[in-house]
C-alpha cells in the first residue's frame, strides 16, 4: 500500500525522470515526514537492519525519512516502490539509521551523508519547515557550470537575469560546490555549509540539489533553475545584447516584496 506521502515521494521521482534529470541512477531523493505521514503507515513500519552513520547528524536525531535506495531508477520508483526507495529512523543520537520499510534487497542512496546533513541545516534555517532535499542531474545547469568559475555570486546573478522570475523564487541567491568526489562526507559538508544560506547548491560538473518545504517547492526550485541555466545557455550561444538590469531587479524585488541578497547586486 502507497500512503499519501509515498505517492507524493514517488510522483516527484516520475517527474524528475519525465524531465530527463535521471539518467540510469542519477540523482535521489529524501523527505522528512511528519508525524500524521508516520501514523498513515501503521503497521507496515518494522524495523529489521540497523547501519551505523559516518558521522553522527544529532540535530535529526529520532526523525523518519523516506530515501531513495543506492543503485536504484528514479523510473522505477512508480512502479517498483519496495525497492526503490524505503523509510528509515535515525537513532536516538542521530549515530545510526534504521530501515523500517523498503529498500528491499538495497541501503538508501549513496548521498545519504549529504541529504541528511542538510536537512539538518535546512531544519535550523527555515525554523523546521525543511521537509524535502532533492537531488538531480540536469543538463543546462550542469552545462552552465562548465562556463563559469564556481562563484555563488556569478551563478545567481545568471540565473537572476536569465528568467524574471529567479530572483523572486530564490532570493537569497544559489550557492555552487567546485568538481569534488560525490557520495561522501567532504561534499556533504561543503554543500552543508552552502545550504545554510541558500535554498539550492549546484555541483560543479555533476548536478544540483534543491530543497523544500514541500515536494512541490524542491521541484519547482530544481525546475526554475534548469529552466533559467537553459534560456540563459540559448541566449548566450546566439548572443546576449539586453538583459535584465540590477535596477531591474531592485523594482521587482520590491513588487513581491522579497529581499534580494544584497552581496549580489552591483
Ligand atoms: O545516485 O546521483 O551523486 C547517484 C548520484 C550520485
Ligand atoms: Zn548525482
Amino acid at each position: 500500500m502507497m500512503t499519501h506521502a509515498m505517492e507524493g515521494f514517488a510522483r516527484l521521482c516520475d517527474d524528475g525522470w519525465q524531465q530527463g534529470w535521471h539518467e540510469r541512477n542519477g540523482g535521489n531523493l529524501s523527505y522528512r515526514m511528519t508525524a500524521e505521514d508516520v501514523a498513515e503507515c501503521g503497521k507496515m513500519l518494522e524495523g529489521t537492519r540497523t547501519f551505523p552513520l559516518p558521522k553522527p547528524i544529532p540535530e535529526v536525531a529520532g526523525e523518519y525519512f523516506m530515501v531513495t535506495g543506492t543503485g536504484r531508477y528514479m523510473r522505477n520508483v512508480k512502479i517498483d516502490p519496495l525497492h526503490s526507495f524505503g523509510i528509515i529512523k535515525l537513532g536516538d543520537k542521530g549515530e545510526s539509521y534504521q530501515i523500517l520499510w523498503g529498500l528491499e534487497d538495497g541501503k538508501p542512496t549513496s548521498e545519504l551523508p549529504t541529504h541528511l546533513l542538510n536537512h539538518a541545516v535546512r531544519f535550523q534555517a527555515t525554523g523546521g519547515k525543511c521537509r524535502v532535499i532533492y537531488h538531480a542531474h540536469p543538463a543546462n545547469i550542469t552545462a552552465l557550470t562548465y562556463t563559469i568559475k564556481p562563484d555563488a555570486r556569478m551563478l545567481t546573478r545568471i540565473l537572476w537575469q536569465s528568467e524574471t522570475e529567479c530572483a523572486v523564487v530564490f532570493p537569497e541567491g544559489i550557492g555552487i560546490v567546485p568538481w569534488m568526489v560525490p557520495g561522501g562526507t567532504e561534499i556533504a559538508e561543503a554543500t552543508a555549509k552552502l545550504i545554510k544560506i541558500y535554498p539550492a547548491v549546484v555541483w560543479s560538473y555533476h548536478g544540483a540539489f534543491a530543497s523544500g518545504s514541500s515536494f512541490d517547492e524542491a521541484f519547482g526550485l530544481m525546475h526554475t533553475i534548469e529552466k533559467a541555466a537553459e534560456i540563459y545557455l540559448k541566449a548566450k550561444s546566439v548572443g546576449i545584447v539586453n538583459t535584465i538590469t540590477d535596477d531591474n531587479l531592485r523594482v521587482l524585488a520590491k513588487a513581491f516584496g522579497v529581499t534580494l541578497n544584497p552581496a549580489f547586486l552591483d
